[in-house]
């Protein structure tokens, strides 16, 4: 099967499906997208006007989104590597609940409070910063008690929902720490153990500092 993953490295949810394609052990081809090249921006738009990144296409394919690619890989190749997505229904229920906690309330205010550091001072929207970093405050309490709860999960028990939360994790250890959270930090260190996670960074983590250090 001809899949292509269109990307880009530092982003959480392109590193999300990274991690998704590593764990199940599947292969892809890379098209890389430079969020920063304005040239390499407008093509991609003229592929997809959105210009949300990650895209997966191939043959008749075009699936965006970084949980739909997902989906789409558990049911493609449901016996290959490690299953993101239970069968039980109920337990497939309270991954996708946990995926959509990772995405929408602690990736995106991530994102904002990182697109906004890298505004000019006179650029920067304060409140939406604040708005984030409250957002984050109440998540990082959910997750603290949720992973308190389940000490095997992200280690022993790895599913799509921890696909969505370690990118956005690794960009809040300098954006929102979480270290005095102790169920958190213990569910990040078990994470950073996969040899996905560790295929990632090395993927990732020279770009990444490059970038930091402009
Ligand atoms: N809900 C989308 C979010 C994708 C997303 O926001 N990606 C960011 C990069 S991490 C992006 O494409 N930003 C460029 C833009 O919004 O124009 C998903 O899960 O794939």
């Amino acid at each position: 099967m001809n899949l292509t993953l269109h990307y880009a490295i530092p982003s959480t949810y392109s590193q999300k499906v990274l991690l998704a394609f590593y764990e199940k052990g599947i292969a892809f081809t890379p098209a890389l997208v430079n969020p920063f090249d304005p040239e390499q921006i407008a093509a991609y738009r003229k592929l997809y006007p959105l210009g949300k990144i990650p895209l997966l296409t191939g043959d008749d394919l075009f699936i965006p989104e970084s949980t739909i690619i997902i989906e789409f890989l558990e049911n493609e190749f449901p016996d290959w590597g490690t299953k993101l997505i239970p069968d039980d229904k109920t337990a497939a229920r309270r991954v996708r609940f946990k995926d959509r906690i990772h995405d929408l309330y602690l990736n995106n205010p991530i994102s904002t409070i990182f697109f906004d550091s890298l505004r000019p001072p006179e650029k920067r929207n304060p409140d939406a910063v604040a708005k984030a970093h409250e957002t984050l405050d109440i998540v990082y309490g959910f997750m603290d008690a949720f992973y308190g709860n389940n000490p095997d999960a992200g280690g022993r028990e790895f599913n799509m929902s921890d696909c969505a939360a370690f990118p956005p994790l690794f960009y809040a250890q300098k954006l929102h720490p979480f270290s005095e959270r102790k169920n958190i930090q213990a569910y990040f260190d078990r994470v950073m153990e996969r040899p996905s996670v560790q295929k990632l960074l090395k993927d990732v983590l020279p770009a990444i500092e490059r970038f930091n250090n402009k």
